[in-house]
């Protein structure tokens, strides 16, 4: 057998001998979930999960969705390997435990044709939908938190409803099909970072059906369920080395597997439409309201990552593991965990906060992960709005401190005007709004608040005069000699 071991069905055993493999029958007729957007995340969590119940003996499969022409690379290499991958995860001491993953047993694409993804979705088998689009996905007003009509892929759903194009014109084509055929409706379930993310999903679909089809609409709303989630696991993303990695030390050849970090945690309300998977066996938490778990992983972790991420990339690091490893940095994130978010979060049944920052901590610190700043970074104008700025809002309607998140908003500015570190090398930006921040912050010198005046992103925080009289302060700082360090230093 020619060696690395190539991934797919037939090499399975010749692949057990040293790697963990599935250990169920992988058929494909059974796929009960169909999954829209299968990323790296979708791979660490979701599909890790269920085959964890899939080697427990449950019959339960996912069929992924590809929405964007971007899913293709994707759907071409699961071609090839039969939708096996690797998920390699990697352990704070170095260790790398990898694990071929086959709860995956299907991968359509939508995007020239979209009847096979419609019907697969309205398959009498198909009991959930359940979505990683993003936090920019959902098609949202930010400023009015309004569905956005003026989207054109939306115009033409709309006029078109065969023809779908987005995740809402192919969740109603297909609700619609199964209503026609008296079939019970599938759950929608989010798994993205959002507070209310199933809320959230409910009130987009029911805005955009009530237009398309107003009687859908309301079989939508009597029949579907969408239940709120709060999913966690750090999952950079992969490089070659990783490929070679796998290749080289593990002896098997994957085009495309996923590294993650050994911590998991999966918090969902118990509400579906037409059953589930038993997922609590493998360690998934069902509760009645997830609200408080939500607010503190995005407002902690995912904010801290933000945090992180921008003053990191100013000052040159280039993993969240390297800032953690700065003292300074260290003092800083703990600080702003204790004293800026800490006080907006009620209690958490069954947390204890200050062993769940203190965790979050050993997380952000792996050295073996290498999560890269440029990929916290990434879409800062759709994750920022969600968890930093509301806590900034928060603060300043009880009188809290601000300082620490503040500096983080003049870093975003900074970054976003100059595009550099503050060595003057270049600075990867990966950001639909990138152009729209880059023109607003290169406005400072003449008008220290045009970044902030974008409501849709800061809301009201350029008319709070404590929050401007901050916000200056630390602009000055950062435009003029002091570098972000110092500054973290003084403040925190
Ligand atoms: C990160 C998240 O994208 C980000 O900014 O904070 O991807 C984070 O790693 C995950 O939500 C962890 O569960």
């Amino acid at each position: 057998m020619e060696r690395p071991i190539q991934l797919n069905q037939n090499n399975l055993e010749a692949l057990g001998s040293h790697i963990p493999v599935p250990n169920y029958n992988r058929n494909s007729a059974t796929a009960d979930i169909v999954h829209i957007g299968v990323g790296g995340f979708h791979r660490s969590h979701l599909a890790y999960y269920l085959h964890l119940l899939k080697n427990d003996g449950e019959t339960s499969s996912l069929c992924g969705i590809g929405l964007r022409e971007a899913d293709a690379k994707l759907h071409d290499i699961f071609k090839e390997q039969d939708h096996l991958y690797a998920l390699m995860v990697k352990h704070p001491d170095g260790k790398i435990t990898p694990e071929i993953i086959g709860s995956i047993v299907d991968f359509k694409m939508g995007t020239s044709d979209p009847e096979p993804v419609i019907s697969q979705m309205a398959h009498a088998n198909t009991k959930i939908v359940s979505l990683t689009i993003t936090e920019g996905g959902y098609n949202f007003n930010p400023t009015t938190g309004a569905f956005n009509f003026e989207n054109p892929d939306i115009q033409h759903e709309l006029r078109h409803p065969s023809d779908p194009i987005t995740v809402y014109g192919f969740l109603c084509a297909a609700l619609k099909r199964r209503r026609d055929a008296s079939l019970p409706a599938f759950t929608i379930m989010s798994c993205d970072n959002i507070e209310h993310n199933g809320d959230m999903a409910r009130k987009m679909l029911l805005a955009f059906a009530e237009v398309q089809n107003p009687e859908l609409a309301q079989w939508i709303a009597e029949e579907v369920r969408f239940p709120n989630s709060m999913v966690d696991r750090i999952t950079p993303v992969t490089t070659p080395s990783d490929i070679e990695i796998l290749a080289q030390n593990f002896d098997v050849r994957d085009a495309w597997p996923v590294t993650c970090e050994p911590f998991i945690q999966w918090v969902v309300e118990d509400k579906f439409s037409n059953g589930r998977p038993a997922l609590e066996k493998v360690g998934v938490q069902f509760v009645a309201d997830v609200g408080p778990y939500e607010k503190m992983k995005l407002r902690l972790l995912n904010a801290g990552h933000s945090v992180l991420g921008l003053l990191g990339a100013l000052h040159g690091y280039p993993t969240i593991n390297a800032c953690v490893e700065d003292h300074v940095f260290a003092k800083y994130i703990r600080a702003f965990l204790d004293q800026e978010v800490t006080p907006v979060l009620g209690p958490i049944a069954g947390i204890d906060l200050e062993e769940y920052k203190t965790s979050l901590l050993e997380r952000f610190a792996n050295p073996n992960i290498k999560d890269s700043v440029s990929r916290i970074c990434s879409e800062s104008a759709a994750k920022l709005p969600k968890f930093l700025i509301p806590t900034i809002h928060e603060n300043l309607a009880i009188g809290g401190n601000i300082k620490l998140a503040t500096l983080v908003i003049a870093a975003w500015c900074y970054y976003s005007d100059k595009q550099k570190d503050q060595s003057g090398a270049p600075l990867e930006i990966l950001d639909a709004m990138k152009g729209k921040l880059h023109d607003a912050a290169k406005e400072t010198p003449n008008n220290t608040l045009a970044f902030i005046e974008q409501e849709s992103l800061f809301g009201t925080l350029a008319k709070n005069e404590r929050f401007t009289t901050t916000y200056k302060n630390m602009l000055a700082k950062l435009y003029t000699t002091e570098g972000v360090k110092k500054v973290m230093e003084e403040i925190s």
